[in-house]
């Protein structure tokens, strides 16, 4: 049985509800500023995310919309102006109101660090958003945090294609069982696990009901023992009336030596 040697996380929905708080609200105010009508609602969002990539989702949108460009190459370039936008806007609220990380995130950062377990950002976003996500939580070293930062322009195919997760533990020079990915997604929960790498589901705001396959323990987040199956081990400190009732670096250590004996946690 390998030794749990790294963390792999996701970004959005994961370590914060960046999705609900940030791009959704980001890509509405670009659709204001390009004086398009579109807006995109909870419900409509909810059902975009389907599709990763926040340019593959517009263009997913116009491919449906009788008011989107006809042509194809104007439907791409729209896509690609407002996607920059897009960005702009997120960066600008992130650095701004900001939005905060989901509880028990940075205390299980600060365990890995303490402990020696490498951490790995595996995001499907642009890199440009994860830096102004980080830089307003973790100040301008947070890369010094992790071993590896790969995101969505440093690969050919994105979530559910495991090739992000591949390469993370590549440069971080890891083994597929010797990691866990902290996911929110059913799609990134099929990356990681198409990638061989066990994988933990802190339930986000569009995937709360979301059915995922596979994974070694789901959850509502980290921030509470509550809720969660398979229930954090014996072994694992105990809730303190209430006060850091949170999921801890032991807890993740049990579900993955745990992991031949459960499975399929719906
Ligand atoms: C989520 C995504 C991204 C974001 C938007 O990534 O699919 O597309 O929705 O970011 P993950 P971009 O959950 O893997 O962090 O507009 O930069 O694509
Ligand atoms: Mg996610």
């Amino acid at each position: 049985m390998s030794k749990l040697k790294a963390l792999l996380w996701d970004v959005d929905g994961t370590l914060a509800e960046t999705e609900r708080d940030g791009h959704r609200v980001a890509f509405n105010l670009a659709f204001e500023a390009f004086g398009l009508p579109w807006r995109w609602d909870d419900a409509r969002y909810g059902q975009l995310l389907q599709v990763t990539g926040g340019r593959e989702r517009l263009m997913h949108d116009m491919n449906s919309r009788p008011d989107a460009p006809p042509l194809a190459g104007e439907r791409d370039a729209l896509a690609r102006a407002l996607h920059a936008k897009k960005n702009t806007l997120y960066a600008e609220l992130v650095a701004g109101t900001g939005i905060p990380l989901r509880g028990g995130v940075l205390e299980l950062m600060h365990e890995c660090l303490d402990q020696g377990v490498r951490m790995a950002i595996a995001t499907t976003t642009s890199r440009s958003n994860l830096e102004a996500l980080m830089r307003k939580h973790m100040g301008e070293r947070w890369a010094d945090w992790f071993g590896a930062v790969v995101c969505g322009e440093d690969v050919q195919r994105k979530k559910p294609d495991p090739e992000v997760f591949v390469k993370a533990m590549q440069a971080l020079g890891v083994g597929p069982l010797e990691a866990v990915a902290l996911e929110d997604s059913p799609g990134g929960v099929a990356a990681a696990r198409a990638a061989n790498c066990p994988v933990i589901v802190t339930r986000s705001f569009y995937f709360a009901q979301a059915a995922v396959e596979g994974a070694i323990a789901v959850g509502l987040g980290l921030h509470t023992r509550e809720g969660w199956r398979p229930a954090p081990g014996a072994r694992s400190p105990q809730p303190n009336a209430g006060q850091d009732d949170r999921i801890r670096l032991a807890d993740i250590a049990d579900w993955f030596t745990q992991r031949d004996t459960i499975s399929d946690y719906p």
